[in-house]
């Protein structure tokens, strides 16, 4: 049995959510905030059987889009934004981490 880990866009997140429990998953959504953007994401949680690991992947590969968002103008960690352009990164699809999990109870 796995653990997906699955950090997904605020805007992406109800797509990944409808997307997994209609398929059958069970899913645990957590209010996140990315250490870089200091913005909110979405951290899903979603215990699966090995050979189920692939589908979760693709669904949430389906639903989440990269995009490009400016760096908050903050000259302390963020020194390029004295410059008028804003500085951009790319953010996404979704960072996932997959987890062995040693032993489940549904108690
Ligand atoms: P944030 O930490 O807010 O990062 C947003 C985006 O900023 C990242 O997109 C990446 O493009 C860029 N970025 C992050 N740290 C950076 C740094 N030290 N220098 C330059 N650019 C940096 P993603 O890689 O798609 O990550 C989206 C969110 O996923 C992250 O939001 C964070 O919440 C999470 N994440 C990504 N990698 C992670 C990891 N290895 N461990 C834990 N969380 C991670």
């Amino acid at each position: 049995m796995k653990l997906l880990l699955a950090i997904v866009n605020n805007d992406d997140a109800n797509y990944v959510n409808t997307g997994l429990s209609k398929s059958g998953f069970m899913v645990t959504k957590i209010a996140s905030t990315g250490g870089f953007l200091m913005s909110g994401n979405t951290t899903f949680l979603t215990g699966v059987q090995d050979d189920e690991v692939d589908k979760v992947l693709e669904i949430i590969s389906h639903f989440s889009k990269k995009r490009t968002v400016p760096i908050p103008a903050d000259p302390v960690y963020n020194p390029a934004s004295i410059s008028t352009i804003p500085a951009k990164v790319t953010v996404g699809g979704a960072t996932v981490f997959v987890l062995n999990i040693e032993r489940f109870e549904h108690i």
